[in-house]
């Protein structure tokens, strides 16, 4: 009920009366009034006019539930908010919650992560009320394989959103990374579970920098975040919704083929790495090459100074640029 009186509100950039409220929603004025009443003491900021109704002034910059809610435009992607001010880590407890029988699309959402991961058990710096971290649940039934290109398929989105809202020019720095001006905004992390023939369900794991102000020392030089790098405040939900809503299109284009041929060049587009000269970190047969954009499959097709093209599997690898992060 909440999450429809505050979308009511939001929908109205003028004054909308506590009787059509209490039309729209099919209750008593002492229940729109009590719900107004716990909404201004959550910061929302609402005018009440007498003979005019209720206007919503001001939101604040909540990741409750109806507030991502009240803002999401989509049928699937984030239909579903689960919301926790603390927790080790949106994708573990995504991963649960999945176990347990939440729904394709379900959004997990927290404030803030004590133990933020990154990928190959690297960590995520997680700090509260300055950035978004989140875990989208997905139960497809394409096969396992197919599963890694998830990460583009939001890598692409989260772009797209970010570039909407904030004017910047986004980049993606294949395959997990969204940049602006050369510095790390944005990390991916994509978990499955899955048997050999087919997926119990895929975990896509985002943290934004928002609006935060001051890095850790050690990922000062690489981080950054959107209101950092384009003077823009980021109102969080927002974003996230913009984000689903863009996920929800891409990903029904990646369904048609199971693989990102639709997506191809639009990724490309946004590729940091296309043209230029990168270090390829494979464990086991580092290299030097040139970055020439993605594949169907979603593969870097890299090369070499022989001239023959390598396609780089994410799972194995990192990227860099010759002299620095990019
Ligand atoms: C990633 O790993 O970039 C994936 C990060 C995914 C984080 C989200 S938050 C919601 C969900 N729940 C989780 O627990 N995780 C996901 P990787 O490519 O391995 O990069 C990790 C490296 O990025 C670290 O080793 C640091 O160098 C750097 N780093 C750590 N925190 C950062 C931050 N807040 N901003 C930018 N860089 C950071």
């Amino acid at each position: 009920m909440k999450t429809r009186i505050l979308a009511a509100l939001k929908e109205n950039n003028t004054y909308i009366s506590g009787q059509e409220l209490c039309e729209i929603l099919s209750v008593s004025r002492t229940a729109v009034w009590k719900i107004i009443k716990q909404l201004k003491t959550e910061g929302y900021e609402i005018e009440a006019m007498p003979n005019k109704g209720y206007k919503l002034q001001s939101s604040p910059d909540l990741l409750t539930e109806s507030e991502i809610s009240s803002d999401i435009q989509t049928s699937v992607m984030g239909k579903a908010i689960r919301y926790y001010e603390e927790v080790k880590s949106t994708n573990i407890t995504a991963r649960a919650l999945a176990d347990q029988g939440a729904a394709h699309g379900t959004l997990v959402v927290a404030e803030r992560q004590t133990e933020g991961k990154g990928r190959r058990g690297r960590t995520w710096d997680s700090p509260e009320q300055t950035g978004i971290w989140m875990s989208l649940i997905l139960k497809p039934d394409f096969p396992p394989n197919n599963a890694s290109m998830l990460t583009l398929v939001m890598g692409l989105s989260v772009a797209k959103a970010i570039e909407d809202l904030s004017g910047a020019q986004v980049k993606i720095k294949w395959p997990n990374d969204i940049v602006i001006n050369g510095k790390k905004i944005c990390g991916i992390l994509t978990e499955m579970s899955a048997e050999m023939e087919y997926i119990n369900h895929i975990v896509i794991g985002v943290g934004i920098n928002a609006n935060t102000e001051v890095f850790p020392k050690e990922i000062a030089d690489i981080a950054s975040s959107i209101r950092k790098e384009t003077g823009v405040a980021i109102k969080r939900s927002y974003l996230i919704s913009k984000i689903m809503k863009y996920f929800e299109g891409f990903y029904l284009l990646f369904l048609h083929t199971c693989d990102v041929s639709e997506l191809k060049n639009l990724y490309n587009e946004y590729l940091i790495n296309c043209g230029r000269e990168v270090k390829i970190i494979d464990p086991k047969n580092p290299y030097v090459g040139k970055a020439l954009g993605i594949n169907d499959k979603g593969e870097l097709l890299v090369q070499k100074a022989n001239g023959e093209i390598e396609n780089v599997y994410a799972g194995e690898v990192s990227v860099r640029g010759l002299y620095n992060y990019v």
